[in-house]
């Protein structure tokens, strides 16, 4: 007798459906924090703990919210703020993914190991060279400093998940800190530490070609596009603290920025 069940299509037994909320954890109503901020939280850690991946799809906000049992409004909020975080990313007519590119806040003072470790990478950086220096008549107007003062040089590159993804040469007054040894993954964690961490910065975007040299520590082609953002470091009290010229590459990067249109 022929068998006419159809293989391998079956409903999964009811207790293995796993809705959207479940992955990433259910919203606690009676908390004291607003539904947005925790529905944040939720998708953050999501993605840093790699639940969710590069390019997934989130469901329709109207979906979404109906499986959190929240307003649209709320889910609405959340996302609008990881987009403008760089970690979620809208297209057009198809919805809202998880970022593939980094995604980067031109407007957030983070670091690049903050960076990465949001977007569930683990970053990593050798080191091109890391040495005591003085203060050359150039730097001395944007760092602030007089003529042969001391300072620290940093130059790396940086990977995210074994991938090459930027270059980056900083600059910091030696009043920053102990020695050039204190820096050890993180730049900003050692001045975290010695109370020097930019509290504001500048930051100058230009696009750029990759010298043969640089396309060869970053494994890229000779004269493929980067972006090179130099950021000057400033401490509460307006004193310099950083200045650095990260290149990064073009085909992993992308700047985002949220503006507000000025109150009318
Ligand atoms: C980022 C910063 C860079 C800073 C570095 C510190 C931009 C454009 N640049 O790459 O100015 O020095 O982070 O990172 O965001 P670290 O603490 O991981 O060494």
């Amino acid at each position: 007798m022929p068998h006419l069940a159809l293989r391998g299509v079956r409903a999964p037994p009811e207790d293995t459906v796993t809705t959207f909320a479940d992955r990433i954890g259910r919203l606690d109503s009676a908390g004291h924090a607003p539904l947005y901020l925790q529905l944040q939280k939720q998708l953050r850690e999501a993605i840093q703990n790699q639940v969710l991946s590069p390019n997934d799809a989130l469901p329709a906000e109207r979906d979404l919210a109906e499986d959190l049992g929240v307003s649209r409004i709320t889910v609405r909020k959340a996302l609008d703020g990881l987009v403008g975080e760089g970690l979620l990313t809208r297209r057009q007519g198809a919805g809202t993914f998880v970022a593939a590119r980094v995604e980067k806040s031109f407007s957030k003072l983070s670091s690049f190991t903050e960076d990465m470790i949001s977007r569930g990478r683990v970053p990593r950086s050798t080191w091109l060279s890391r040495a005591t220096g003085q203060v050359t008549p150039e730097e001395s107007l944007t760092l602030g400093l007089s003529p042969g003062a001391p300072v620290y040089r940093f130059n790396r590159i940086r990977f995210a998940d074994d991938a090459p993804m930027a270059l980056e040469y900083s600059t910091v007054p030696a009043f920053c800190m102990r020695g050039p040894e204190a820096v050890e993954a993180s730049l900003y964690e050692a001045l975290e530490k010695s109370g020097h961490r930019p509290a504001r910065a500048l930051q100058r975007l230009r696009a750029v070609l990759f010298t043969p040299e640089q396309a060869d520590l970053l494994g890229v082609a000779s004269r493929d596009p980067g972006l090179l953002i130099e950021r000057r470091g400033f401490l509460r009290d307006g004193r310099v603290v950083e200045v650095t010229q990260s290149y990064y590459r073009g085909d992993a990067y992308d700047f985002v920025a949220e503006l507000n249109a000025a109150p009318s």
